[in-house]
């Protein structure tokens, strides 16, 4: 039976993409309203052919919805989701508002798809760093309990939205035509042809000398694995690259498992391609994972300077896996 759905935050990097897998998987979609702040009412956006008006968001803007979308910012789902519920929508928020809240599941459909069932209006997704990774460690845990995870990101400006590809865009055209004085107003630092150890790129550091974008891969990856002996440790990076996260994962675990044996494990895993043939110069690549729903996965090696340790290389697009792949994916499951 088809539904009416609410997009909020349509017209973000993250609400376009919410657009193109509703049409694309054929969400049962009765009626779609997408819905921003007052700067964006009246902009025009297509689905399924037909041109759809973008509304301003208002505590009226869930009469008659089913299934809300939430993906413009923590403040706005803290506000608009109780009116949502209100309304008799059911949430799926991809803010972090609510991802840490006893009585909210937080669900990757891959490894928690039970949890969804617990919900009381609202479902949290898992930021984006943290979905690809858990989603190639739940294999591993199951077979030989994770004791400890080290993970370094590489992540794509759109995580941060789409001003942030714009700002990396006219950055680096602004560089290779050799003029002076662009203004940046995104990023601490230069981003084109750079690294940046800060996510996100403001109010970023807390005082253990970690980054809220670290510590919710810490929190989170615990809650969904439904485990907290997990021990996790992780240094968050901006990269130039426009779209997908790439994450280098050291692991270890208590049960010795062979590099073969994880291989395996990952090649019959839902929602995971291993690509890994080293003679072949094969791995997952950004480049290549753009626009794909698959968490990749390869450099698939035991860690020598441990007993029982795996080192990965995991690469996803953060759009669509990482954010809303994963709720639409929550989304078919609740109906
Ligand atoms: P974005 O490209 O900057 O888009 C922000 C969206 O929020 C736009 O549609 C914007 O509408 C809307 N918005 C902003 N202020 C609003 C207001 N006062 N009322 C109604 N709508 C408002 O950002 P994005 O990358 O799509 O990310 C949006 C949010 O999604 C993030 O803040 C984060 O919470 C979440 N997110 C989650 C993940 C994840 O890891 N799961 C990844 C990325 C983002 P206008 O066009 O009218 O400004
Ligand atoms: O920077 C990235 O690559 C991912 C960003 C996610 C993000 C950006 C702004 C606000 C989040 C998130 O999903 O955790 C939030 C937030 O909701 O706190």
């Amino acid at each position: 039976m088809a539904v009416n759905v609410a997009v909020v935050g349509a017209t973000g990097a993250v609400g376009e993409e919410f657009i193109r897998i509703l049409e694309s998987r054929n969400f049962p979609v009765q009626e779609l309203r997408l819905l921003a702040s007052k700067r964006s009412a009246g902009k025009k956006m297509r689905f399924r052919g037909a041109e759809h008006t973008v509304q301003e968001l208002t505590k009226h803007s869930f009469q008659g919805i089913k299934i809300a979308l939430f993906s413009a910012g923590a403040s706005i789902s803290r506000e608009y989701v109780p009116y949502a519920i209100e309304s008799g929508a059911v949430c799926v928020d991809n803010s972090s508002a609510f991802r840490m809240d006893d009585d909210v599941p937080l669900v990757v459909p891959e490894v928690n798809p039970q949890e969804i069932a617990k919900h009381h209006g609202v479902i949290a997704n898992p930021n984006c760093s943290t979905i690809q990774m858990v989603v190639a460690l739940k294999p591993i845990h199951d077979a030989a309990r994770i004791k400890r995870v080290v993970v370094s990101t590489y992540q794509a400006v759109s995580g941060a939205g789409l001003k942030a590809v714009d700002e990396l865009q006219k950055e680096t055209a602004s560089i290779l035509s050799g003029k002076e004085g662009f203004k940046r107003n995104l990023f601490p630092h230069q981003i084109a042809f750079n690294v940046l150890p800060q996510i996100p790129q403001s109010n970023a550091f807390l005082s253990n000398g970690y980054t809220s974008e670290e510590m919710k891969m810490v929190d989170e990856t615990k809650k969904i694995m439904g485990d907290a002996s997990i021990r996790v440790t992780a240094t968050t990076v901006r990269v130039p690259v426009i779209r997908c996260h790439s994450e280098s994962v050291n692991v270890e675990t208590e049960k010795k498992i062979t590099a073969a044996e994880v291989k395996k494990l990952l090649s019959k895993a839902p929602g995971v391609t291993v690509l890994d043939d080293a003679a072949n110069q094969l791995y997952p690549l950004a480049t290549h994972a753009t626009g794909k729903d698959d968490v990749f996965v390869g450099r698939i090696r035991e860690d020598e300077s441990i007993a029982n340790g795996i080192n990965l290389w995991i690469v996803s697009d953060n759009l669509r896996k990482g954010a809303a792949l994963n709720a639409i994916q929550i989304a078919e499951m609740l109906l």
